[in-house]
């Protein structure tokens, strides 16, 4: 008795899988006051939106509240998720770009959609001071 061949139909089913990332709103226009006042941010990123997993820098420039550029600072970056009790996959750097004022925060990742905070430690000429930067990607 002869048995019908089996047809095996295999679909390959390409699942793209598409996290829609928002704009972060990182304007030459915003500025962002530090904790207790001393210091002036104003945060440029090298992506148009901050987008997921891509390796990009965040231009900073740094015065002082009376608006004067901060040349000698020194910038410490911490990036967490805080409903996720995790940090950053890489370890950002600031460097000072121009030696008058301008930053770059090289080697950021955001690896995971959700809320971040990235908070720089400033310091500078003595003066130490914080800015948390909260958005979601
Ligand atoms: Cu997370």
């Amino acid at each position: 008795m002869k048995t019908d061949a089996a047809v095996l139909s295999v679909m390959v089913i390409a699942t793209l899988l598409f996290i829609p990332v928002q704009a972060l709103a990182l304007s030459p226009e915003a500025v962002s006051v530090s904790r207790n006042g001393h210091f002036r941010v104003q945060i440029q990123s090298s992506l148009q939106s901050v987008a997921l997993n891509q390796i990009h820098h965040w231009t900073v420039y740094l015065q002082d509240v009376a608006g004067n550029s901060v040349a000698d600072a020194s910038i410490e970056v911490t990036g967490r998720m805080p409903a996720h009790d995790h940090g950053l996959p890489t370890q950002p750097r600031a460097r000072a770009a121009d030696g008058e004022g301008k930053y770059l925060i090289e080697g950021l990742r955001f690896h995971m959609p959700g809320e971040w905070q990235l908070e720089m430690d400033i310091s500078a000429s003595g003066t130490e001071d914080s800015l948390v930067i909260t958005f979601e990607l």
